[in-house]
């Protein structure tokens, strides 16, 4: 069976594509920190779809957690890797800004996603297929008023899309950049630090993106023919232009 490795498994985006690609008959390796909710998911998935489900528990900002779990895999192949993990943390000016937000979104967003792909890179090389799907932002095409570090976050990720398609072309491996605007997941209420009224404002007054829109594209940019790849991938609520533009509020 294909086999997909997904991070940020254990809510959001990263759940609802463990479910669609369970769904369509991959096995899946699945990643977060938090253990009880990653047993939970891989018992109901491998139970209703029969697919194997392994859990790796690890903060993908560790770099030798990173290698160690990875490693931990002996020599299994995998086709699909998601760099989804991610988070914003906070909404402020850069005077106001709190740089232990800074660093916990650095250090997710961008150097756990260089970490996760550095220890994964020689399997898909050396396997000459594969697909690497990063999960980028709307926030990554345009900077919105507050967003200064976690906007620097994604357009990293935008950059990196591009660098890893450069490098991947003569191994064969599809580098998908997937944009998403606002989706309601438990994003907010971890920029707001458990606030949940102000969380829940987020998406008033519009209909957000659902986790299981973002899943159906990735799945379908998966499932193209072998010679096709889609690079960028820009997707929004129909209220939505870009990160700046919403007929919705912005926080
Ligand atoms: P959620 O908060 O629902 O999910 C985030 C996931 O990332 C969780 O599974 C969490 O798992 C994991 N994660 C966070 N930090 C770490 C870490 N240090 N180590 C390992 N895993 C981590 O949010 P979303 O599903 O919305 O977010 C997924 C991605 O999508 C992020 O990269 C986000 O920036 C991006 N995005 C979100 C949008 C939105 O509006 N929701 C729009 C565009 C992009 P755990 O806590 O168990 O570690
Ligand atoms: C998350 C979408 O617009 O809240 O990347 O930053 S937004």
């Amino acid at each position: 069976m294909p086999c997909i490795f997904i991070t940020g498994a254990s809510s959001g985006f990263g759940l609802s594509i463990a479910k669609r690609f369970a769904a369509g008959g991959y096995d899946l390796i699945l990643t977060g920190r938090r253990r009880d909710r990653l047993d939970r998911i891989q018992s109901e998935l491998s139970q209703t779809h029969g697919v194997t489900v392994t859990t790796l528990c690890f903060d993908v900002r560790d770099k030798q957690a990173v290698r160690t779990s990875i490693e931990s895999l002996g020599e299994r192949g995998i086709d699909i890797l998601v760099n989804n993990a991610g988070l914003a943390s906070g909404l402020s000016t850069l005077d106001q800004g709190d740089t232990d937000d800074w660093d916990l979104m650095i250090d997710t967003n961008l150097k756990g996603l260089l970490y996760v792909t550095h220890a994964l890179l020689p399997r898909l090389t050396a396997q000459k297929q594969g697909h690497i799907i990063n999960i980028g932002s709307t926030a990554g095409k345009n900077v919105y008023k507050n967003g200064n570090v976690y906007c620097a976050t994604k357009f990293a990720v935008d950059a990196l899309s591009q660098a890893m398609r450069i490098e991947l072309l003569p191994f064969g491996v599809k580098v998908t950049a997937i944009n998403p605007g606002a989706a309601e997941t438990e994003f907010s209420l971890v920029r707001f630090k458990g606030d949940e009224a102000r969380a829940r404002a987020v998406y008033e007054g519009f209909q957000p993106l659902r986790p299981e829109d973002i899943a159906d594209v990735a799945w379908y940019c998966a499932q193209l023919p072998p010679h096709v790849c889609i690079n960028d991938l820009t997707m929004t609520c129909i209220t939505q232009a870009n990160s700046v533009y919403n007929l919705g509020p912005r926080p």
